[in-house]
């Protein structure tokens, strides 16, 4: 048995530095949704990475707490007011919050350790915190109480990738669900691609780690038993990085179902391979339905070939299907939708490449499209190749959808990148241009596949009446009625297909104004942005001028 290091923990989440980003859908959540406890709106997911820390750290306290400073407002001084020991983490979108809390922290005297991705040697969160963990925690984290334990402990300790059967068992019952539109859950860390841009590889490793089953059916009978019946995102970074593997996940998810008697709604990231005509994938395709996913979260990143093969994206250029085709296809296979990742700014992307971009997004059936302009992030090789041109020009701020670049361009001056950027949120969120999207979409899903959980009449009535009473109601009004010929269509007149098509185009509508608030807030942004000289000039450009003045 462990003894107790301590009296008492407190674990926060920090507040993220801009709240309203693209993955936030604060706009919609603020509009439409009940609030949360606190009345703040609510979060679209709950800190999956301190959940586990939560229940890891359960023997080495007499009490614990984890507080989400998103949703909790009370002052920092008494939500940590009889800690002896603070646990702060957080992604680098939160790292300013972070700092500040950090400092609150330990001007109030308390032992203060950092964790999550925001944190690197070289964040000056290093000169604040007692100590700091690197990227996955479960190796380190024992040793870094023991030591605390015996006045010994390092500052800085450097996580390396574990065993899965030591990854956090996440404790559903450390937050109060209800204050979230979504639960997550890990079923597998690891990426074996190549992404030029990604720090999944370098940061989790290359090899596909999965979960124990009986730990994934852990989770989701607690979430079943504390009566979670919405959306799970698994929040695995590739899916189907080992296609073996994820076929056993999948039937081990479709088992999980049967056994606590209810199919959780899911949604992922994944890559295109899953439109790949090969044996496997068409069984992961059939298992993937079987087991309820209802979305998945695509990395198209863009439909130039030279961009691809650039950033080493080049599993979206395998097989016959054009990248339109293949995302129709998983749609059409898998009856679940697609959302995309889509990036500009690439070395190949020219002020040319835009129009085509945007035709390429309105001409795909995914309604959901996070496009962000490319970011050098840390521990990618994209940073180090960028920095060994001499080509970064600050810190990311972590937000990928912030319209900042922070890198100079090959082809494009820093100001034509932004600038083009908005020209391509303002093509692919114009109303008519996303709800075509949405029709397609709409004709695609299989309804019956959410039939089970789209069903809390009272709720959804208020958020409906919201929705259409509301901002942008008038666009919403005006696509009704095409809408209501395909419910009719592909429902035959089955009651609760009919309500499912209804339901996801008013949940689409509603996500629209925060996407569309979004594009506002880019347009006030980057058209009143004042640039420098050198954000002016492109790097091939500044490159020649240099050679000129020789
Ligand atoms: C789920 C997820 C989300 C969720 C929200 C998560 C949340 N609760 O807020 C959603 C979809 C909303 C989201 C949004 C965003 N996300 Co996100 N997201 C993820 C994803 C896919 C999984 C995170 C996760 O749950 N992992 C599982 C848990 C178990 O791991 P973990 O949190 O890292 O925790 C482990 C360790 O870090 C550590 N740890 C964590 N906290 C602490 C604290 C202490 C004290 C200690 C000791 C240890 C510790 O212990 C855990 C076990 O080892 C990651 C990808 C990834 N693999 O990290 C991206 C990722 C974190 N997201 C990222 C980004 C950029 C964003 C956005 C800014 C995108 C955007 N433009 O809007 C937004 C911002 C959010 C917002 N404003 O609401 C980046 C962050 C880059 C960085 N270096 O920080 C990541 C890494 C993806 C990527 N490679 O680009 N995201
Ligand atoms: S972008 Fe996706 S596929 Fe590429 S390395 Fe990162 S996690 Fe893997």
């Amino acid at each position: 048995m462990i003894k107790h290091i301590a009296q008492k923990a407190v674990l926060i989440y920090p507040e993220f530095d801009t709240q309203d980003t693209f993955w936030s859908y604060f706009t919609s959540l603020k509009m439409y949704a009940a609030a949360s406890e606190f009345g703040l709106p609510k979060r679209v997911l709950p800190p999956l990475g301190l959940m586990g820390l939560f229940n890891h750290l359960k023997p080495y306290y007499q009490s614990l707490s984890l507080v989400d400073k998103n949703i909790d407002p009370r002052p920092i001084q008494e939500l940590i007011r009889d800690a002896n020991h603070v646990f702060i983490g957080g992604m680098l979108a939160q790292e300013q919050s972070l700092l500040k809390l950090a400092k609150e922290v330990k001007r109030a005297g308390k032992l203060l350790i950092i964790g999550g991705t925001v944190v690197t040697p070289k964040s000056s969160l290093v000169t604040i915190a007692d100590h700091l963990i690197e990227n996955e925690a479960e190796g380190v984290i024992d040793q870094l109480l023991q030591d605390i334990r015996v006045s010994k402990a390092k500052k800085y300790y450097k996580g390396f990738a574990v065993l899965p059967e030591q990854f956090f068992q996440p404790d559903y019952a450390s937050i109060n669900m209800q204050n979230y539109m979504h639960m997550a859950v890990q079923i597998s860390r690891g990426c074996p691609e190549n992404c030029e841009f990604c720090d999944i590889p370098l940061r989790f490793g290359k090899a596909y780690r999965v979960t124990p089953f009986e730990k994934t059916e852990q989770s989701f009978r607690q979430m079943k038993q504390l009566g979670w019946t919405g959306q799970v995102f698994v929040v695995d970074d590739n899916f189907i990085a080992n296609p073996k593997k994820t076929l056993a996940v999948l039937k081990n998810l479709y088992q999980i179902g049967e056994q606590i008697g209810y199919h959780h709604p899911k949604y992922t990231e994944l890559t295109l391979r899953l439109a790949d005509d090969t044996p496997i994938m068409h069984e992961l395709r059939y298992w993937f339905h079987k087991s309820h996913f209802i979305n998945g979260f695509y990395g198209v990143e863009t439909p130039n070939k030279a961009s691809l093969l650039e950033t080493k994206k080049t599993q979206n250029l395998r097989g016959k299907r054009s990248l339109v085709e293949k995302l129709n296809y998983i749609s059409e296979q898998t009856g679940a939708g697609v959302m995309m990742g889509m990036i500009y700014g690439f070395d190949h992307d020219t002020t040319d490449s835009v129009e085509p971009f945007i035709d390429f997004v309105n001409a795909t059936n995914a309604p959901i499209v996070m496009a962000g302009l490319l970011n050098a992030l840390p521990f990618t090789s994209l940073m180090a190749r960028l920095e060994k041109e001499d080509r970064t020009i600050q810190n990311t701020s972590g937000n990928n959808s912030d319209g900042v670049i922070n890198f100079i361009p090959y082809h494009l001056s820093v100001q034509q990148a932004e600038q083009n950027y908005l020209r391509i949120l303002q093509g692919i969120y114009h109303p008519r241009a996303y709800f075509c999207r949405v029709l397609r979409h709409l004709n695609l899903i299989d309804p019956d596949l959410q039939s089970d959980y789209r069903d809390d009449a009272s709720n959804n009535f208020i958020q409906l009446i919201k929705i259409l009473s509301r901002k942008n109601a008038l666009v919403f009004w005006i696509y009704l009625p095409k809408v209501l010929a395909i419910a009719y269509k592909r429902s035959r007149l089955n009651r609760s297909s009919y309500k499912v098509i209804l339901a996801e185009y008013f949940s689409l509508c509603g996500q629209y104004t925060h996407f569309s608030a979004q594009v506002q807030v880019q347009e006030q942004q980057i058209t009143t942005r004042n640039y420098q000289n050198y954000q002016l000039i492109s790097w091939r450009d500044s490159q020649l001028l240099k050679k000129e003045n020789k």
